[in-house]
């Protein structure tokens, strides 16, 4: 399957709310861009989640272009998408490797944001590159956690570093990064128990972490990813900034893209977090992950409402 494709199957029901929606602007043939549209307009940005600041940057470009014209469903969708398409653009590269030896990964985020299912996905991608992978289990608040875990790595078939539970998960950390140096292996990739923001000492271990690898390999850790829910919408937005003032992210995976409506909210993520959106989750196997592409994304978002534009009206 090709990105549109993956993002399709990621983004049905936030397409399939998006679809009935804009129809809904467009029971007759065609219609006035004026005030009225344009505040309904507004109202179905919302609703999907893209925040205000990108609704009324959205709504202000389609009364420039279109203002007092009778215009038909397709022509706003255009204007939208090459609107959204920009706001959502960033640097390529999904994922930021070490020149050269050793690529270390430390993913942290809030409680059941979708962090270790995450790893696993990567950790799938880098073998399928034919990268040898370790994963550092630091999540040592529960014994489940590192369980979970090495389910997972002894299905991927990559090697696992665990610590005892309680323990300090800078040391399972550092234990890790030692381990993958010694084998030689390409990335090593540390899960990290989830947080609140709020959490003072918590944030500060994450701190710890972050300082203990990077004493270990130059540049490391080279990329620290955050794994939001897009279940939560824009809830994840607050987190996240408290998450990049503590360690400095490097990235976002927006995980259970699959799971909301509310798909729209990777627009207000980019625009206020100031990361890029490296990965999107779109189901809960090792194969549901797609790097972002705002292109791909946006196309996949308004398919279905493009698709039979004529038949808008008639099925209303
Ligand atoms: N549908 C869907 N479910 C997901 C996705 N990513 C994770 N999940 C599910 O979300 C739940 C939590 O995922 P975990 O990976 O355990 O989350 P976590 O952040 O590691 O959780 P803690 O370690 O408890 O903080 C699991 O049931 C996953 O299967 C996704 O992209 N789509
Ligand atoms: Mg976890």
């Amino acid at each position: 399957m090709g990105l549109f494709d993956r993002f399709r199957q990621g983004l049905k029901k936030t397409a399939q709310l998006l679809n009935t929606d804009v129809r809904d602007l467009f029971k007759r043939e065609g219609r006035l861009v004026d005030d009225a549209f344009l505040d309904e307009l507004f109202e179905v940005l919302i609703k999907m989640d893209l925040g205000v600041q990108a609704a009324q940057q959205i709504v202000e470009e389609v009364r420039q272009t279109h203002r007092a014209r009778v215009v038909q469903l397709t022509d706003v969708t255009a204007t939208i998408k090459e609107k959204l398409k920009q706001l959502l653009a960033q640097p390529g590269e999904p994922i930021q490797l070490a020149p050269e030896g050793l690529t270390v990964i430390m993913v942290c985020g809030v409680n059941g944001s979708g962090k270790t299912t995450s790893i696993a996905k990567l950790a799938k991608l880098f073998r399928s590159q034919g990268k040898q992978v370790v994963l550092g289990a630091a999540d040592t608040f529960r014994a489940a956690a590192v369980e979970q875990l090495a389910i997972w790595a002894e299905r991927l078939g990559v090697d696992i570093v665990t610590g005892e539970q309680g323990s300090d998960p800078a040391s399972v950390a550092h234990r890790a990064v030692a381990a993958a140096l010694e084998k030689g292996a390409d990335v090593c990739i540390v899960d990290t128990a989830g947080r609140l923001q709020t959490q003072q000492n918590l944030m500060q271990q994450l701190t710890k972490i972050h300082r203990v690898i990077g004493k270990q390999v130059e540049g490391a850790p080279h990329e620290v990813l955050l794994v939001l829910d897009a279940t939560t919408g824009q809830h994840g937005i607050s987190q996240a900034k408290h998450f990049t003032d503590a360690v400095h992210c490097t990235g976002i995976v927006l995980a259970k893209l699959d799971g909301t409506a509310k798909g729209g909210v990777v627009v207000p993520i980019r625009q206020q977090v100031g990361l890029p959106v490296k990965f999107v989750g779109v189901g809960e196997t090792a194969d549901d992950l797609v790097p972002f592409d705002p292109d791909s994304f946006v196309d996949a978002l308004f398919e279905d409402v493009e698709a039979e534009p004529s038949a808008a009206g008639q099925s209303r």
